[in-house]
């Protein structure tokens, strides 16, 4: 799936969507921070006459090879530069790395026009846990967390100087390091998607991520973003599936699921059912809890894996798919066979999610209000880890077992690794401290032997 890699005619571009309106390759322009602040001038520091570029900042992909304007590129699927750059008369060289929409300053990603974009957004009513995922998604240990153990890079395509992805910065450490839970996302708010680089061995491509107003996911317009996305997170609280909460799921499915079948009819899509506020369902259920390890522990700096180690344990997520697959359809048989009625078995996947791992309680501190939890997110990699695994762009990780008949014990470092796997394995169930000693007793022994 995903597999669709749209050329323009020119062959040199990759078309590049904003707000649903593809630009034209003319239409990207490229600046730098210098320009786009005003502390500098294409007239004056780059040597060029004010009628030969547009508003004294930007300049755009026809003047290459005129004035001494060359283009940068990156060995990629297209041949779209990620900047322009210009040689000064005593030998200077000047970049503009910066990409803007034209008659816009809007910023546009590091590659855009450069690789093909995977549209993702997510859905769900208001305060079901769709802006706690996009601010753990802009943390640095979230793109190691993805990585490690693989060949694929994740990365922020966005440019640092841009002041929202700034402002959303502090939003990411407030929820992460200072307890601060995130505000309820705004109608037609002031975030707009985020970029994510994916370099695969094979192939790249770049991840827009959607984070909407759970007020725009009820009143869905037709042209929503929404419905542009091949990959649709649906994120359903546990509170709503409890009984905690009155259900409006429905507020949300009778709108999404028909425009969804309507709009994207012999398309390949997807959509990744999120049970999020995990923690809460995990607690009331004992069967689920089980089957549901933990994938993830944190330290406060980065996030150990413990199931997608190697690459994503198709395994264990399918044990766990089985299981909610189960209770969703004993507990919750609207839900459920509301979803299956309309969008296919095939199409659906599902997952747990628990962004922050615990329960938020409020406190009263002596200058106003505040929350208390304890961070400790689980699942949070499994919708990204699973849409890349199937686009093919993310290993399986290998059969632990198998892999460990076939090597001959060559070096202690990597017969230690398999060990852990293997035990791994052996740990079914929830995580828990007793395991852990368990393991490093055998790996101790191990050593010492
Ligand atoms: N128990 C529990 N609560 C969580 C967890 N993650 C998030 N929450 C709670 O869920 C709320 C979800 O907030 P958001 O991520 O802002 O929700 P949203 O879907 O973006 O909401 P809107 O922007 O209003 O549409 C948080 O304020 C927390 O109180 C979790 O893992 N466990
Ligand atoms: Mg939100």
């Amino acid at each position: 799936m995903f597999e669709k890699l749209k050329i323009s005619d020119e062959v040199d571009y990759i078309p590049f969507e904003v707000d649903g309106v593809e630009l034209k390759k003319i239409e990207i322009l490229f600046t730098n921070e210098e320009l786009r602040n005003g502390v500098e001038t294409l007239s004056e520091d780059w040597e060029l006459e004010e009628s030969q570029v547009i508003e004294n900042k930007y300049l755009s992909i026809d003047m290459v090879g005129k004035n001494g304007i060359e283009a940068v590129y990156e060995d990629l699927d297209a041949e779209f530069p990620i900047a322009l750059k210009k040689k000064l008369k005593d030998g200077r060289q000047k970049f503009a790395p910066i990409k803007v929409k034209a008659g816009t300053d809007k910023i546009l990603p590091i590659h855009a026009g450069c690789v093909p974009v995977q549209q993702v957004v997510a859905v769900g009513r208001m305060s079901s846990g769709k802006t706690c995922l996009r601010l753990q998604m802009t943390d640095l240990p979230y793109f190691d967390l993805i990585a490690s153990g693989t060949d694929t890079a994740i990365y922020d395509d966005f440019p640092a100087i841009d002041l929202l992805k700034r402002k959303q910065d502090e939003e990411r450490r407030a929820f992460i390091y200072e307890q601060v839970l995130p505000e309820g996302t705004k109608v037609n708010g002031i975030y707009p998607a985020n970029y994510y680089m994916i370099s695969a061995p094979k192939r790249n491509i770049l991840l827009k991520y959607d984070d909407i107003s759970g007020e725009e996911c009820i009143n869905m317009d037709w042209n929503s973003s929404i419905l542009n996305a091949s990959y649709i997170i649906f994120m359903i609280d546990s509170n709503e599936l409890l009984g905690k909460e009155v259900a409006k799921y429905h507020e949300i499915l009778d709108q999404l699921l028909p425009k969804v079948k309507i709009k994207k009819a012999g398309q390949d899509y997807k959509i990744f059912v999120a049970i999020t506020r995990a923690d809460l369902l995990l607690e009331q259920n004992e069967k689920l809890a089980g089957i549901c390890q933990k994938t993830l522990s944190w330290d406060g700096k980065r996030y150990t894996k413990l199931v997608h180690k190697n690459g994503f344990n198709l395994k264990e997520f399918n044990k766990k798919q089985m299981a909610i697959k189960e209770y969703l359809s004993q507990d919750c048989p609207d839900f459920y066979n509301t979803i299956r009625r309309y969008i296919g078995e095939d199409k659906l996947v599902y997952g747990l999610l628990a962004s922050i791992g615990s329960e938020p309680v409020r406190i009263s501190e002596s200058d106003g209000m505040e929350w208390k939890y304890e961070y400790n997110p689980q699942f949070i990699e499994e919708p990204i880890m699973y849409l890349l695994n199937d686009s093919g762009l993310y290993p399986t990780a290998t059969e632990k077992k198998e892999e460990s008949k076939k090597e001959t014990k060559k070096e202690t470092k990597r017969d230690y690794e398999e060990d852990e796997e293997s035990d791994e394995t052996d740990v079914d169930g929830l995580f828990d401290f007793d395991s852990i000693k368990e393991i490093l007793k055998k790996k101790f022994r191990k050593t010492v032997e």
